[in-house]
């Protein structure tokens, strides 16, 4: 008996309209018109292939009715559905089918890089109730004042908090994030103070978030003690033992996944006397996003499991998002300037390199009391590390920050140093 494709094509064309509304009318239940708003771009993608496929097999259908069924016409229909339907099965397989991304094994202590698919519903259940952050950069100017005294106790509080921000204009990203910015706070702390450390994670967060500072000599860095559910608070106290320049981080489960959203800072550890005297100090801390779209793709893009497995962000920036350096570092011509540059990973090292200077002292992988560089054009930042550099400013200008695997400048990685001043035409001349 053959098919009534005429009569069916018909169907197929209610049928794909009242799937579209349906999607559309559980989106609206799910998350409001604000998850409508969110994801418009993708949206609107599915709808417009949705309406191009069913055109054509409403195109095909037709036309095979018109030329009365001939069976080479109908076989090879036959083959196309179920040729795609085991090419998704074969690719996507069905061990890991409730998990985003999807793919297979990995091999590390805890769980992969994948969220499980409840956790993504959820997201976008709750999409309109996220903290809107206007800028998710940490201002390079926000360095704590040198520390001048002896050892005491002091208390210091962070907390986590998962928010939306503008990664660059027109995309947004699901930050997770230490005070809802990108590198977290600098901490200034000297060597030899106990700290009173409380983490507190704030009640709209969807996951369990703790912080490992690498200036904590104990257990995880303090990460076991503090461990802390949505709306939980955790305290632990430690006795900072080395002078230096450490990263913080969060490290829960799946750490990379946790950094890679924005879970990371600095704390400085001054040493007894503290550092040398300078004009201007700026706090940079290289990160690596991975999202679903391509580079410059507009709208919510949610975070790429595969793409962080595969090392390859889509953007590679200083503080927390793509032109964050841009306007606000400013000096002026015979200022001693230091910056204090970190590296959040996951994946790449930094080459830190400053357009038209010279470091003329590096603090190598950020030591304080061990050796020196000095005229340095490059220094290594590595993930999970940092560096402190020196230099004056002999010259005015625009001075431009970069990781000078500079294809990386292309994803993000660069910023701008303005100085002001008067023009030694002894040091440069044209
Ligand atoms: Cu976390």
């Amino acid at each position: 008996m053959k098919p009534n494709l005429e009569r069916l094509s018909g169907l197929l064309v209610y049928a794909v309209i009242a799937v579209m509304l349906l999607v559309v009318i559980t989106m609206l239940v799910l998350g409001g018109p604000a998850l409508i708003w969110n994801v418009r771009i993708s949206l609107l993608e599915v709808l417009t292939l949705a309406a191009a496929a069913t055109a054509s097999w409403y195109f095909f259908m037709r036309l095979i009715h018109r030329l009365d069924y001939p069976a080479g016409m109908l076989t090879s229909m036959a083959i196309f559905v179920s040729s795609l339907a085991l090419f998704i099965l074969i690719s996507l397989g069905t061990r890991h089918l409730l998990q985003y991304p999807q793919y297979g094994e990995t091999y590390g202590p805890a769980s992969g890089p994948a969220l499980p698919l409840g956790n993504v519903l959820e997201f976008f259940r709750r999409i309109g109730d996220f903290e809107k952050v206007d800028d998710i950069a940490a201002d390079p100017r926000a360095v704590p004042p040198p520390v001048r005294r002896a050892p005491q106790q002091i208390s210091l509080e962070l907390e986590t908090r998962e928010v939306l921000a503008e990664l660059a204009p027109g995309i947004s990203f699901n930050y997770w994030t230490f005070n809802g910015q990108v590198p977290g706070p600098m901490l200034r702390i000297r060597e030899g103070d106990t700290v009173n450390f409380t983490l507190r994670n704030h009640e709209s967060s969807l996951h369990e978030h703790n912080i490992d500072l690498h200036a904590v000599t104990g257990p995880g860095g303090g990460g076991e003690a503090s461990v802390v559910a949505p709306g939980e608070e955790k305290s632990f106290r430690f006795r900072a033992l080395n002078p230096g320049l450490y990263i913080y981080h969060c490290a829960v489960p799946n750490m990379a996944v946790h950094m890679s959203h924005g879970m990371y800072g600095m704390i400085l550890v001054e040493p007894e006397g503290g550092l040398p005297e300078v004009d201007r100090e700026f706090y940079i801390v290289q990160g690596e996003l991975f999202t679903t779209g391509t580079i410059g793709r507009r709208g919510l893009q949610v975070f790429d499991g595969r793409k962080m497995l595969d090392s390859n962000p889509n953007y590679v920036v200083f503080n927390g998002r793509t032109g964050a350096l841009a306007e606000s570092m400013t000096a002026e011509v015979g200022d001693r300037v230091r910056l204090y540059v970190g590296n959040g990973g996951v994946a790449l090292a930094s080459s830190f390199h400053v357009v038209g200077e010279i470091f003329d002292t590096v603090y190598p992988e950020a030591n304080i009391g061990g050796a020196q560089f000095h005229n340095v054009q490059t220094t290594a930042v590595l993930p999970g590390g940092a560096s402190i550099v020196e230099f004056t400013v002999d010259y005015p200008g625009t001075y431009v920050l970069v990781d000078h695997a500079l294809m990386r400048a292309d994803k993000g990685a660069w910023g701008l140093l303005h100085v002001t001043g008067e023009a030694d035409p002894e040091i440069f001349d044209h």
